[in-house]
């Protein structure tokens, strides 16, 4: 069976909506990545990046959120586009959300909530380019049920977790109509609801580390 090493963490969540639509059988290995489990040489002769998650599926590691969405939708036959042009689509929000999204959006919970002195310039800086990563997201869905037209693909997944949480974050998409709407979509599907209930409740987020 998969074993999911993970946390109640963003990157965590992408893994467990697709396990949940996909509803493949798995086991889940918390790592307490607030309690450094992370760094303990079990854990990193799993990934010696010392980061979550990782997906083990018989003597692979899969790491890297978005690629183990790939790999998983590749295995589960799920959602992955027959068209090239949506398939490129896909691709390339998959890499925006690794190299845009997740670090700019990472930053502003780790300055807002996670840091024990928050650092209002870089906050100011951080939610700017949220902002106008949320503008750019809410003129892609300009027309759109989902990222790359009418089929629910992993790169909405990849681009969800941080979204849900954005009053956590104090960003605000009240009146991006586009945006607000794909969150509710995605929001209300059974396997996101149990993904969500899976991780529990968000309490985790507001603790402080060192
Ligand atoms: N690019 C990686 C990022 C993984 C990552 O940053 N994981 C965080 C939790 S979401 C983690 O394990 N942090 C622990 C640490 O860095 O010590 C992915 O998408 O999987």
């Amino acid at each position: 069976m998969m074993q999911l090493f993970g946390y109640d963490t963003i990157n965590t969540l992408k893994v467990l909506m697709l396990l949940m639509e996909t509803d493949a059988e798995f086991e889940f290995v918390p790592i307490n990545i607030r309690a450094g489990e992370q760094h303990k040489r079990e854990f990193l002769d799993i990934n010696p990046a010392g980061k979550v998650p990782v997906l083990r599926d018989g003597s692979q590691h899969q790491t890297e959120s978005n690629a183990i969405l790939m790999s998983l939708a590749h295995k589960m036959n799920w959602g992955l586009p027959e068209d090239p042009k949506e398939y490129g689509c896909m691709i390339s929000w998959l890499f925006y959300q690794a190299s845009t999204q997740g670090p700019h959006f990472g930053q502003i919970e780790y300055w807002n909530k996670l840091a024990k002195q928050p650092n209002t310039r870089a906050l100011t800086h951080l939610r700017t380019i949220a902002n106008r990563t949320i503008q750019h997201l809410d003129d892609q869905l300009k027309g759109r049920q989902f990222i790359c037209g009418k089929n629910y693909s992993i790169a909405d997944i990849s681009l969800f977790p941080w979204l849900h949480i954005h009053d956590h974050l104090g960003l605000t998409i009240k009146g991006v109509n586009n945006l607000e709407l794909w969150l509710e979509r995605i929001g209300r599907r059974p396997a996101s609801m149990k993904a969500l209930a899976f991780l529990g409740s968000n309490s985790m987020f507001d603790k402080k580390i060192e």
